[in-house]
């Protein structure tokens, strides 16, 4: 029995430890520039070091601008958002603001945040080995087919909120036959382990 309840453990441990990306979202590094968002009035560049790859967005080009991306979802399932957030530190606000929304396919709002990033302590001086990107991570539950993610400037000036390594990944098993063969797999397995008890 306790090779059984091991078994159990590790197929658990192993579900745990290995997130899905969801397949249809893309460039969540923008290493592509802004291939695969929607954007408004951002820009991408390298103006202090990414979290991720080589480059990185700034959501206030000349004033506040958003990027958002949309992607397939089974309504239902429950997926987590993940990204980190820096901010233009060559010049003021010193705090930076942003809002992360995100939208069903009848832009039924499912998800509302604002984050701030507190820039003191960087400036162009130092943004080179700048190493202050902060994590941050969310959960929300499809409710439609497609889902929009959303990021929003609050900073009306040339000198906004950044982001980096946005990821989604579905947290649960959407698809039935998915789930079959997974349970036909564990059953296997199963069976395996009691035929030697
Ligand atoms: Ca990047």
């Amino acid at each position: 029995m306790q090779k059984v309840i091991m078994v159990f453990v590790m197929v658990i441990a192993f579900l745990l430890s290995a997130p899905i990306q969801a397949s249809a979202f893309t460039n969540g590094s923008f290493e592509s520039g802004l291939a695969g968002w929607e954007n408004y009035n951002v820009d991408v560049g390298s103006w202090w070091l990414p979290s991720h790859g080589s480059y990185c967005v700034d959501l206030s080009g000349m004033s506040a601008g958003w990027v958002r991306q949309s992607f397939s979802t089974n309504p239902g399932s429950t997926y987590a958002v993940s990204f980190d957030m820096a901010g233009n530190m060559y010049s003021s606000p010193t705090i930076k603001t942003m809002v992360v929304d995100i939208l069903d396919a009848s832009s039924v709002s499912l998800y509302s945040q604002q984050y701030t990033f507190n820039t003191t302590g960087w400036s162009g001086a130092n943004a080179s080995s700048f190493n202050g990107w902060e994590y941050h991570s969310l959960l929300f539950t499809a409710t439609s087919d497609i889902t929009t993610l959303k990021f929003t400037s609050l900073i009306n000036t040339a000198y906004g909120p950044s982001i980096d390594n946005v990821q989604v990944y579905t947290t649960t098993i959407p698809e039935p036959s998915c789930m079959f063969l997974f349970v036909m797999a564990l059953a296997v397995c199963l069976f395996k382990v009691l035929s030697k008890i």
